[in-house]
């Protein structure tokens, strides 16, 4: 395990990706690393913005910034290449202490490929769109389109190799291949070499991948096999991308999904075609082995549909990474529910300081907090990044371990558990200033959470906002909790643990009262009476 690597002073090991029986954790100088960032807006990537974005890492408490590389200014010139944006990025990046996740804006962004420079604008013959059923020109590129295939491999193969040489400090942590990619507007390309291939055999490799037997595309996948195939092209082409990428510089490579609804999906032309949604993450693990993840971008603010997310993004061996989420406030409080199911990073989108209103949410949202500045924008992450950033490895670390539960609060039920070997936590949302005995009644907003370390197996490391925590002994129905003691405090830069003070009386009372804006870290020892 990469853990256990002692690295030579000043030699960086590239970043990766270690998996201990089912557990993530992305390793970063040889440490688990809990990625606490953001992402800046579309346009935001410029040498003339970056004013408004380096600084906002510092307001947010985040540890890392997500950046796009865009090919229309990274090969304006065909073959040549211009680093002068990424190189600026880097400078920026070491002098603000803060690591980088860059974004590969290529053939596809958000579904179309507004991104490709202009010299592959102008020639729709070489650098084909797709076709839909209708026969409509689609505003998305087609995967059949060997000449664009060979430009993004190429451009961002010569991306990689610069990093693998400019950055020996491993600024760069991972990088997105293309956003978003899907079609919006047509269920699947119906250009002849894609009728062609469609009216062939599902490849070897996927249906041996899936167990299924042999047949055209509709006979392995009846009415999804539309949907189905345009998801193959896609994944596929980009793993022919990631490769080029991978073969440079072997950083940790993700590509992220745009959502359907996970709970009521919808009918296929409804949500994003061929995209890494939800039923298409296996054909993506299949087709794309050089990608370590398949990203959901959650804005979608209902618990539920939250929950569902991530469980959906959890299955087939896929480490959990929430690279975009909504900005509006309620999305902070789901850094805990991340955190909790073993995410190795989560970023809100559009979180820098030119206070771009970004529509998705609905303007009424983001129109409200840009009046009142950007930094009030930000505000919402910035304190639970502040509570949690000082920790943020050593959570990375439990949660590879196995050691740490967490939970985000869900409007529809005050009170929630987590399990320990021997101990179960109790979260109550909305309680009284005494009283254990009452019932919760939830905050409003319903913007708690709360992550949970096991130290020992009487032992706890707790955190939290706007939460109480206590717990019930799972050992021995007939005892009750006693706690034996509370310690408030923090880690040194050494890492040893700094007592403050001890918590007692009506701090300890009636449980552990983690108030909404107060940052406490509290080291708890249990015994039972
Ligand atoms: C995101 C962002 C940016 C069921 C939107 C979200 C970013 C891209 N797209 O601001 O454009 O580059 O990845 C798409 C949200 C779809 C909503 C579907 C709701």
């Amino acid at each position: 395990l990469a853990l256990a690597q002692k690295t030579p002073a000043g030699v960086h090991p590239i970043p990766s990706i270690a998996e201990k029986d089912g557990r993530f954790a992305l390793m970063v100088d040889g440490s688990p690393y809990l990625m606490l960032g953001f992402q800046a807006n579309n346009s935001s990537a410029w040498p003339a913005t970056f004013d408004k974005v380096f600084p906002a890492a510092a307001i947010l408490h985040a540890n890392t910034i997500e950046l796009p590389v865009y090919w229309e200014q990274f090969e304006a010139t065909p073959g040549h290449y211009d680093y002068s944006n990424v190189d600026a990025m880097l400078v920026q990046a070491r002098a603000h202490h803060v690591r980088l996740v860059l974004l590969w804006f290529g053939t596809w962004k958000n579904g179309s490929s507004h991104y490709t420079p202009q010299w592959i604008k102008q020639d729709q013959q070489k650098y084909p769109f797709l076709v839909n059923k209708d026969g409509d020109t689609v505003d998305s590129p087609s995967t059949f389109s060997p000449a664009r295939l060979e430009a993004d491999r190429h451009a961002f193969a010569a991306l990689m190799r610069h990093l693998r040489t400019a950055d020996p400090q491993r600024t760069v942590l991972m990088v997105q291949v293309e956003n978003e990619a899907g079609v919006w507007h047509g269920i699947r390309d119906y250009r002849p070499e894609a009728e062609k291939e469609f009216a062939g055999q599902v490849p070897q490799k996927l249906v041996d991948a899936l167990g299924k037997q042999p047949g055209t595309w509709r006979q392995v996948f009846g009415d999804a096999a539309d949907e189905t195939f345009q998801a193959w092209c896609i994944a596929t082409y980009i793993e022919q991308v990631a490769a080029a990428g991978k073969a440079e510089y072997a950083l940790p490579l993700y590509t992220n999904a745009a959502l359907r609804d996970p709970i009521n999906p919808g009918l296929p032309g409804s949500y994003e075609s061929g995209a890494p949604t939800d039923q298409n993450v296996q054909f993506y693990k299949i087709a794309a082995p050089s990608l370590s993840v398949i990203a959901p971008d959650i804005y979608m603010p209902e618990y539920a549909k939250y929950m569902a997310v991530i469980d959906q993004y959890k299955r087939f061996k896929n480490p959990l990474l929430i690279p975009e989420t909504g900005n509006a406030p309620i999305y902070a409080h789901y850094v805990f529910a991340a955190i909790g199911q073993g995410a190795i990073g989560f970023a809100p989108f559009g979180l820098d300081l030119t206070a771009y209103s970004n529509l998705t949410e609905g303007a009424e949202a983001m129109g409200d907090k840009s009046a009142a500045g950007p930094e009030t924008r930000l505000a919402p992450f910035a304190n639970e990044y502040a509570l949690l950033e000082p920790i943020a490895s050593r959570l990375a670390q439990a949660n590879l371990e196995g050691n740490l539960r967490g939970s985000s609060e869900d409007p529809n039920a005050h009170t929630q558990t987590l399990d320990f070997p021997r101990w179960q936590v109790d979260l109550s949302y909305g309680l009284p200033a005494f009283g254990n005995w009452i019932k919760p009644k939830g905050n409003n907003p319903p913007d708690g959470g709360a992550v949970i370390v096991a130290l020992g197996p009487d032992e706890f490391l707790v955190t939290g906002h706007h939460v109480r925590v206590d717990f019930t002994p799972k050992f021995d129905k007939a005892k009750k909790r006693f706690f034996l003691v509370v310690e408030e405090g923090n880690y040194d830069a050494s890492g040893k643990w700094q007592m403050k003070r001890l918590w007692n009386g009506d701090q300890t009372d009636y449980g552990l009262n983690l108030i909404a804006n107060a940052n406490y870290l509290l080291r708890v020892k249990l015994t039972t009476y």
